[in-house]
């Protein structure tokens, strides 16, 4: 049976939310609770219907997925490449990384007969392993139900700006984590023995683990992480320092999908530290920004997944409506839907 519409519009709403409220507060290393609470009580008053929260990067190229895929009803990288390079130049203070501008750059040069090249040049030849390929995902998930699909298509796309395994391994991540948050039954046990297993498949290819050797790290990073996270739900007395020394909040994928996936688990349950009255969702929301670092990131990926979980039910009407686009999210939440659907009758 496929997951209610709610799931869809919440994962896709999560997601913009995640990054609007996120981006508030990026790269600060200590955001306080109360400059944290303050700020969601004046969503909650409709403070900021009148000057909506602007997006960033990260919903910038997860808008331009979903929208190649309802225009083509299938994957398509050239034009998946095209709209990410023609929404760049439409729009280039999103706050894009700093590396990626120039995969845009050449493919706009139109010198490159392959639309894979340019990301494969960054980094003096190695790729770029930040989490750009990851943070716009989510909506390959939301029209593919087929894990398969999944995996290749959240590759493919990452590839375009992230030729380091690292950096694309990333997306594969998110991406079986929004499709297994899809999925009626879950219990953070087996919702993580799940990722683990297609993490250590996908892991085991030459090309990740000659990348990890090369970063000198040890073979199966994400394994690894994903680990940590059960030892880590098995503990009352995390801290938010014990998440970043050991997860991590930083810019890279392996930096921060983890721990947007950490963030989701932990947030099914209270947070001493976090008002009661918050949903599910908010809850996401306001321990990944109390992170710190690459706030908008880790909060749109966890938020993407909550939603995906606990359904739009989770948002409150201001906080929806003060974020910009918020009707696109719905609208699109609906289509990818019925696609989801359609695919799963035609399996
Ligand atoms: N760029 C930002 N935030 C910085 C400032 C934003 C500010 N608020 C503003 O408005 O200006 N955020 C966005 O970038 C992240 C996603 O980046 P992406 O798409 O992965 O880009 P890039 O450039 O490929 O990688 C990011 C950085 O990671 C480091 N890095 C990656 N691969 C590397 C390698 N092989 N060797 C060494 N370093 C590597 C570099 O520092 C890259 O610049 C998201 O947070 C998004 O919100
Ligand atoms: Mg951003
Ligand atoms: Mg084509
Ligand atoms: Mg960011």
């Amino acid at each position: 049976m496929a997951a209610a519409v709610s799931r869809f519009r919440g994962s896709l709403l999560g997601a913009l939310l995640g990054d609007c409220i996120g981006a508030v507060f990026e790269g600060h290393t200590n955001v306080t609770k109360e400059f944290l609470f303050d700020y969601m009580k004046s969503l909650d008053k409709g403070e900021r219907l009148k000057r909506v929260l602007t997006y960033t990067d990260d919903t910038a190229m997860a808008r331009s997925i979903v929208q190649s895929i309802l225009e083509n009803d299938e994957f398509d990288v050239d034009d998946l490449a095209d709209r990410f390079t023609t929404e760049y130049y439409r729009d280039p203070d999103r706050g894009y990384g700093m590396a990626v501008v120039h995969v845009f750059e050449k493919l706009a040069s139109g010198e490159y007969k392959y639309v894979f090249s340019p990301a494969k040049e960054q980094f003096d030849g190695k790729g770029s392993y930040g989490n750009g390929a990851a943070m716009r995902v989510v909506g390959i998930p939301l029209a593919y139900p087929s894990i398969p699909d999944v995996i290749e298509y959240a590759k493919t796309s990452g590839m375009l700006t992230h030729a380091s395994s690292l950096g694309y391994n990333g997306a594969i991540l998110q991406a079986l984590a929004v499709h297994y948050a899809l999925q009626e039954e879950l219990t953070p046990e087996t919702f993580l023995d799940q990722l683990l297993d297609h993490m250590k498949e996908v892991e085991t290819d030459k090309k990740s683990r000659s990348d990890a050797l090369e970063l000198e790290m040890d073979e199966f990073p994400y394994c690894k992480k994903l680990k940590k996270i059960k030892v880590f739900l098995t503990q009352e007395d995390v801290t938010r320092k014990d998440i970043i020394k050991e997860l991590g909040n930083g810019i890279e994928a392996l930096e921060s999908v983890p721990t947007a996936i950490y963030s989701f688990l932990r947030c099914l349950k209270p947070v001493p530290e976090l008002p009661s009255e918050l949903t599910n969702l908010q809850r996401t929301i306001a321990f990944c920004i109390l992170l710190g670092g690459d706030t908008d990131t880790i909060a749109t990926m966890a938020a993407a997944i909550a939603g995906a979980y606990h359904g739009e039910e989770q948002i409150p009407l201001n906080w929806k409506l003060s974020a910009e686009d918020y009707k696109d999210a719905e609208d699109w939440g609906e289509k990818l839907h019925q696609l989801y659907c359609k695919r799963l009758q035609s399996t």
